[in-house]
């Protein structure tokens, strides 16, 4: 056994978060670790190798801002940068302030608890280190416990098959193997629109389409980086003042002020604009007013209509159980193109579902499917899931994950009532799940980070949100969400997932705060200001 290690500070998670994290405190002379389960640091982008795996924010305002150097330095290759790129981009970061030497791999926490006589959490590792800290700020993800499907038979299959975030190191041999692909979220989407060509069969099996429009990717040439490194304070500048931390702007004009035509034009000129545009850059009302949302839908079906050649199969691809922007909008390079092979089908599962995995295939109601590989594009238990896995013990020896068990509820989604200095970066119920991540990351960093410090600078060793505070946040987390047409849909925002006990359909999670970056940002600079108010520090 070896001997229990102490810091200042535990950072859970070698991803986005816990690079920048970590980054803050060693600047600052803070005692601090960073404890990584997987092997290696990049998160996300360590995890995710399927092919097709991209950003879908623009590169430029995915990456780190707060270095000087490392945006004059860095070059984006591709508006959309893949996972290889992206997580190269990571490790350059890491190694240009030397911050592997922080991070400890294999080191998984999963349990901790709060030692209210010492002020201290001790924390168990999964290979059996042992460890106390101050604080300790997780920074393990959004999207990061994968969820494959419950099928019987599924160990019984003979080829490769494997959920999407656990896609192999080594390339998978895929030409001329018949493909299964299962879900059609942002991850299927990806790799579904990637390998169409690069296999010999490749089998879709929908349960419920998505609405998709067109990432429109390029490449960034040097003199096109140049400008966007000029450009590079006013890029963010633009980030921070837009409810979803893009560069694209909501159009001003009013839905109905303007005629339907007028309407149609701007949806044609987004439709061919990179990434989010035709969300970020559309009238707000279309997530409001239920006539509105109709209306774009009608529109974006029309153009998946005019993509595919079979309607009978665009019909199958246009969804009719909720209108656009309902759900986390995946986007797309040709993936509606990819039905238009023949060595592509589409197998629906709402008329003929899954009966059981077989060592040879997926056998349906209708019919035995053979296949080489399967691939489970099947999501995650989002925003809490990555919480849910740990045994995080209270004031009172309470688990997190039973104070949760219904939903989440925090104090401005970076504090937990009745779990002392632990500090959330990205955490449920800030604004990591609702807009571009890293954007929402640096400001929580960055907060965290100043609450430590403050801590520090006065003597003070226990830093709990107050109760109160919380459930006033809660309550304004909800009215946020209940604004929204989509606050009955059924995606990872509102933590459905069929694959999940007690995450299912007609279940609400109130996951994300849903009023805007711009909000968010100025509402826990204040209560900073105020000197965190709503936190009980002592
Ligand atoms: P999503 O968006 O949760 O999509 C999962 C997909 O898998 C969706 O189409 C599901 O259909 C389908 N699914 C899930 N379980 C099953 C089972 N058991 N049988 C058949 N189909 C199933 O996850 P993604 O990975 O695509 O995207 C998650 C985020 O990662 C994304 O937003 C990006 O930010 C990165 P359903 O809709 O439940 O009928």
């Amino acid at each position: 056994m070896t001997e229990t290690q102490s810091h200042e500070v535990v950072v859970l998670g070698a991803g986005v978060s816990g690079i920048y994290q970590i980054k803050r405190l060693v600047d600052l002379g803070i005692d601090a670790i960073v404890l990584e389960g997987d092997e290696d640091l990049g998160g996300t982008w360590y995890r995710n190798r399927y092919p097709g795996a991209r950003f879908d924010s623009e590169s430029y305002t995915y990456g780190y801002s707060f270095s000087k150097e490392v945006l004059d330095e860095w070059h984006w290759k591709e508006r959309f940068s893949s996972q290889p790129e992206n997580l190269r981009y990571l490790n350059f970061v890491v190694d240009k302030f030397d911050l592997r030497r922080h991070m400890r791999f294999d080191s998984f926490v999963d349990r901790m608890a709060w030692d209210e006589g010492e002020r201290l959490w001790h924390l168990g590792l999964a290979n059996g280190a042992t460890y106390t800290a101050r604080f300790v700020v997780s920074g393990i993800g959004v999207l990061s416990v994968p969820t494959p499907p419950r099928y019987p038979g599924m160990d019984d299959f003979a080829g490769d098959a494997f959920h999407t975030y656990w896609w192999p190191k080594q390339p998978v041999p895929l030409a001329g193997r018949r493909v299964g692909v299962i879900g059609t979220g942002a991850t299927g989407i990806q790799v579904i629109a990637e390998i169409a060509d690069k296999v010999g069969q490749l089998t879709v099996f929908q349960r419920r389409p998505n609405w998709s429009t067109p990432l429109n990717n390029s490449p960034i040439s040097e003199e096109e980086m140049d400008d966007i490194r000029s450009r590079y304070d006013e890029i963010f500048a633009q980030c921070a003042v837009s409810p979803n931390s893009f560069e694209h702007v909501p159009d001003p004009r009013g839905f109905w002020n303007v005629t339907p035509e007028q309407r149609r034009a701007l949806w044609s000129e987004l439709y061919a604009k990179p990434g989010f545009a035709l969300l970020a850059a559309n009238f707000p009302e279309i997530f409001l007013d239920e006539a509105a949302n109709r209306e774009v839908s009608a529109y974006i079906g029309e153009r998946i209509r005019q993509r595919v050649s079979d309607p009978e199969i665009a019909e199958k691809l246009i969804p009719q159980d909720h209108g656009f922007g309902m759900q986390r909008l995946p986007l797309e390079t040709r993936y509606f193109e990819a039905y238009n092979r023949d060595n592509v089908h589409l197998v629906d599962l709402s008329l003929t579902p899954i009966e059981r995995i077989t060592n040879r295939g997926i056998q349906t109601s209708a019919a035995h499917h053979d296949l080489d590989v399967i691939v489970y594009a099947t999501g995650f238990d989002a925003v809490t899931g990555a919480f849910d896995r740990m045994e995080i013990r209270g004031v009172e020896g309470q688990t997190l994950r039973d104070t949760w068990r219904d939903n989440a509820s925090t104090y401005l989604g970076l504090l937990a009532h009745g779990f002392p200095n632990f500090l959330m970066v990205a955490g449920p119920q800030s604004v990591s799940g609702s807009t571009n991540f890293p954007r929402a990351i640096e400001r929580g960093v960055d907060w965290v980070t100043g609450l430590i410090q403050h801590a520090l600078d006065h003597g003070l060793t226990r830093l709990e949100a107050e109760a109160e505070a919380e459930r006033e946040w809660v309550e304004e987390v909800v009215r946020a969400h209940e604004r929204l047409l989509a606050r009955r849909s059924q995606g990872w925002f509102t933590g459905y997932n069929s694959n999940v006990e007690g995450h299912q359909a007609g279940t609400v999670r109130y996951q994300a705060y849903f009023g805007g970056g711009p909000k968010y940002a100025a509402r826990i600079v204040q209560v900073a200001t105020d000197g965190y108010r709503g936190i009980d520090l002592r």
